[in-house]
């Protein structure tokens, strides 16, 4: 039986994984006003993404009996100084995403729940390919390469 404690982080994480596809919705709509339709298709899939995430723990929630919390979401950002700001803002927030599923995962070992522990691995794995993805996205970025030039990248070695 899943405890208390992991019922409380799981929910928790459904508002960040909801929030973090409003967050890129907030970065599509950055995207659209630069007229960088290629970037603004790109986050519009990441929230997406993250919105299918937020549903995998709302039905494992459901399957194990536990109350499902739909908190309030914050308010996101829609703007932002550059593209590499909002990239560098995913990458920090997949960041934290990483170390709260590894906190996740360690409690429910702590706790001998294997079940909540298998769960949790398939998001540990996502993690590597989020952080890996926006840290090759900054650094391309960085490079001074062109927005424009650098959405051509996206559909090729930029996005897997
Ligand atoms: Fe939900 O995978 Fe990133 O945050």
């Amino acid at each position: 039986m899943i405890s208390q404690t992991l019922k409380d982080m799981l929910n928790e994480q459904l508002t960040r994984e909801l929030t973090a596809s409003q967050q890129y919705l907030g970065m599509a709509a950055y995207s659209g006003a630069q007229n960088l339709e290629g970037w603004q298709a790109f986050f519009e899939r990441q929230s997406e993404e993250e919105r299918g995430h937020a549903l995998k723990i709302f039905h494992f929630l459901v399957e194990v009996g536990a109350p499902v919390k739909l908190s309030a979401l914050p308010e996101v950002k829609s703007e932002y100084a550059s593209l590499l700001e909002a990239t560098q803002a995913a990458l920090a927030y997949e960041q934290k995403v990483t170390r709260e599923f590894q906190a996740m995962a360690q409690a429910a070992l702590e706790e001998k729940d294997h079940t909540t522990y298998q769960f949790l691995q398939w998001y540990l794995e996502e993690q590597i390919e989020e952080e890996s993805l926006f840290g090759r996205l900054v650094a391309l970025l960085e490079s001074g390469l062109n927005p424009f030039l650098a959405e051509s990248l996206l559909s090729k070695g930029g996005e897997k």
